[in-house]
């Protein structure tokens, strides 16, 4: 987890996010999740090369992380924390609350070809590179 600082004053308030400071990369894409429908999973996928954080900066959402041997849930509340996934990481988005809107920083632009969406062929990919 990521801890990002907090500017307040007595007006709010604000979350400010700068590539190679408060995340450990340079940002090359943004992009949200929200008006998730009730019972809807998302993601049960990898990604072979990408760094990503994902905040719930409204509501909350469950995110499995599975790195071919522990498999956690980190439940997403709290708009300061982001959760870092990097390295070959299994992840599958569920229990998101109707408000939940959920950032997604990457480090580089969207290409299917970084994805793997077979969970076999994930953990082969986890065997492969050990
Ligand atoms: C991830 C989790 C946390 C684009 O055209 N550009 C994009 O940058 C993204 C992320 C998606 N798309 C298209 C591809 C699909 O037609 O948007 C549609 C939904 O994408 P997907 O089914 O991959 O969405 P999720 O919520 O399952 O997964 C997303 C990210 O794809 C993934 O990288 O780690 O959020």
């Amino acid at each position: 987890m990521i801890s990002l600082a907090i500017c307040g004053d007595n007006r709010g308030r604000l979350v400010a996010i700068e590539g190679m400071s408060d995340v450990p990369f340079p940002i090359a894409r943004v992009y949200y999740v929200f008006h998730t429908q009730p019972g809807v999973d998302r993601g049960f996928h990898a990604h072979r090369a990408l760094r990503q954080v994902l905040i719930a900066v409204n509501g909350s959402c469950t995110i499995l992380v599975d790195d071919g041997e522990i498999r956690n849930n980190v439940r997403l509340n709290d708009p300061s924390m982001g959760l870092l996934l990097e390295g070959l990481v299994w992840r599958e988005m569920s229990d998101f609350s109707p408000d939940c809107v959920l950032l997604v920083i990457a480090d580089a632009h969207y290409d299917e070809n970084d994805y793997i969406r077979d969970h076999g062929q994930f953990l082969d990919a986890v065997r492969e590179q050990m």
